[in-house]
């Protein structure tokens, strides 16, 4: 009878040990993925500085007018449409796959494209 405690215990810690290894297991399989992020983009000089070259849905831009003229950043597929008077800043979250080429409303010669991974 002595040893029924001891037992008892190591049947706990076992239990245990297993009930923890389960969970590292769940956690690890359930890795969420990566969080997004927040891309600038500056506009300066009647021109849209460089897009992320590596976009994912849930990133953001945040547009920073830099210029002295008033600018948008206006998606023609209608995702997204940021006024920006100078020296304004405006954020926008991607929310879909694919190419978007976007343009200013009152420049259309200000053009720019933003490739988005799944
Ligand atoms: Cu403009």
């Amino acid at each position: 009878m002595i040893a029924k405690p001891v037992s008892t215990f190591a049947q706990r810690a076992l239990a245990a040990a297993a009930a923890l290894a389960i969970l590292a297991v769940a956690v690890a399989g359930c890795a969420k993925p990566a969080q997004p992020r927040t891309f600038t983009v500056t506009i300066a000089q009647m021109a849209y500085g460089p897009t992320p070259p590596s976009m994912r849905v849930g990133d953001s831009i945040k547009w920073v007018n830099a210029d002295i003229l008033q600018h948008t950043a206006t998606a023609k597929d209608g995702s997204f449409d940021v006024d920006l008077p100078p020296k304004a800043t405006a954020t926008t979250r991607i929310a879909h796959a694919g190419t978007v080429d976007f343009y200013c409303r009152y420049h259309p010669g200000m053009t720019g494209r933003l490739s988005v991974a799944g």
